[in-house]
């Protein structure tokens, strides 16, 4: 008898993870294909809104007719020892360095797997991670955080004295300004944990910057600027406008109900919401009320934009309104024609998603997507939309609009722009292209 679960209509393999193993690396194409079908044997069948149900009849399926195990024995008693772990059938989905890119010393990077993710917030263990100068669990009984400049009474603070303020907690986003860089080149990066996971969504506990500048009396007729400087070697000092720092900004030491991670600044971090990755200083020992920007050498050697007439936009720090499809991507492989839910995310640094449109043919036609709730200020939104693959080659892409009107624009418009020797802020349409065999990868539509 056939398996009838393996002939299922509209199934999605949607581990592109598997393509990173070496299992899966050293069989051939076709079977890789075999390979996967069989690893997602057990997946169900695709429900949704307006969507047709691909579930089969009850009666031809083994998989529900015969006992497991786990029904008839003894399951394990708690798993309260330790700290609590995925399943082991989830192990594929990790933080990786990208193939692409050579790692220098401890200046390193590791991309969140934006494939997996479900809704908008990031697992603390999977948070991508971009160290200047090597990551570390700083004890936060030495830990302290300095506030001078120009204020009326300069004062350090304890993690103690930190946390038994009051505290607000907030979900933002948070991307590297050099998200998405490798696509200014020829390098089309494989999958979307390569070409968009320098991006994190979490919630973050702390105090409102506001406070402890209210609390050292900030001299609000000349203070212009504030300097944040991080307490490990990489020396990083960022500038950040008073405008921001007495509006959103945060000194946070929580991340998604628990204290922040040691490679994400355990103990303390700045959270600047909207900001690139860069100003959120990790490892927080100091901040400096001032008059005019720093100019220091992470604003003048890096997160510099090198325009088409040869100058250079430094300061640059909003993360522009960007979406990217996470499932379809790159990597992946449809294994039959039948529906799909699009889904993917979509984010603004400059306030709130207000739209969402998805194209199947590369950016002819448009049609709205649903933006699933919440959506919230400088946050991740996520959205949903319902195709029939047809068989036929098709190229996805999404384009958002954010709260302030501005539309995420296509790899061309960015270009007559910005030109093409840019590292930095590309937040270019993505297409993904679905062969007809069902394999989908990483095209740049002219
Ligand atoms: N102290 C310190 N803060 C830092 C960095 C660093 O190397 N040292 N890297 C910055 C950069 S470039 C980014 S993109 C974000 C990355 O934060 P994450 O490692 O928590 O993802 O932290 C920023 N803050
Ligand atoms: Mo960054």
């Amino acid at each position: 008898m056939t398996n009838p679960i393996a002939s299922r209509p509209g199934r999605l393999q949607k581990a592109p993870e598997f393509f990173l193993t070496k299992d899966a690396m050293s069989l051939s194409r076709d079977d890789r294909r075999t390979f996967l079908r069989r690893a997602f044997a057990t997946a169900s069948g695709v429900t949704a809104m307006g969507a047709t149900a691909n579930a089969f009849a009850s009666d031809g399926d083994p998989a529900i007719l015969k006992l497991p195990a786990h029904s008839t024995g003894l399951g394990a008693p708690v798993a309260a020892k330790g700290y609590g772990t995925p399943s082991k059938f989830e192990e594929n989905l990790q933080r990786r360095e990208s193939p692409g890119l050579t790692r220098v010393s401890a200046a390193s990077v590791s991309f969140a797997p934006l494939q997996g993710f479900f809704g908008i917030i990031t697992p603390s263990g999977l948070h991508f991670e971009r160290h200047h100068q090597g990551f570390w669990d700083i004890d936060p009984r030495e830990h302290r955080f300095m506030i001078n400049g120009l204020v009326k009474t300069p004062k350090v603070f304890t993690m103690d004295d930190l946390m038994r303020l009051p505290s607000i907690s907030r979900m933002y986003f948070i991307e590297c300004g050099a998200n998405t860089g490798m696509e200014w080149g020829n390098v089309a990066v494989p999958t979307v944990q390569y070409t968009h996971g320098m991006l994190s969504c979490c919630e973050y506990t702390g105090v409102p910057l506001k406070w402890l500048l209210d609390d050292c009396g900030i001299d609000l007729k000349k203070a212009k600027y504030i300097l944040a400087e991080g307490a490990d070697g990489s020396g990083m000092t960022r500038t950040i406008n008073l405008a921001n720092a007495l509006d959103d900004v945060m000194v946070a030491y929580g991340m998604n109900g628990e204290m922040l991670r040691p490679e994400n600044g355990y103990p303390l971090r700045l959270v600047v919401p909207g900001v690139q990755g860069v100003s959120w200083v990790k490892y927080l020992r100091r901040i400096e009320v001032g008059d005019m920007p720093y100019a220091t050498k992470d604003e003048n050697i890096h997160y510099v934009d090198l325009l088409p007439d040869g100058m250079h936009r430094s300061y640059t720090s909003i993360q522009e309104v960007k979406s990217v499809i996470t499932s379809p991507s790159g990597g992946q492989v449809l294994l039959d024609k039948g529906f799909y839910a699009i889904t993917g995310i979509a984010w603004s640094g400059r306030g709130k998603i207000r739209r969402i449109e998805i194209s199947t043919d590369g950016g002819k036609n448009w049609k709205d997507a649903r933006l699933e709730t919440p959506i919230l200020d400088k946050c991740l939104t996520r959205f949903n939309f319902n195709w029939t693959w047809n068989g036929s080659d098709a190229i996805l892409q999404s384009r958002a609009t954010d709260s302030t009107g501005h539309i995420q624009p296509t790899m061309t418009a960015l270009r007559a722009v910005r030109g093409s020797r840019s590292t930095y802020h590309n937040n270019a349409i993505q297409s993904w292209l679905v062969s007809a065999n069902g394999e989908v990868s990483n095209v740049r539509v002219a």
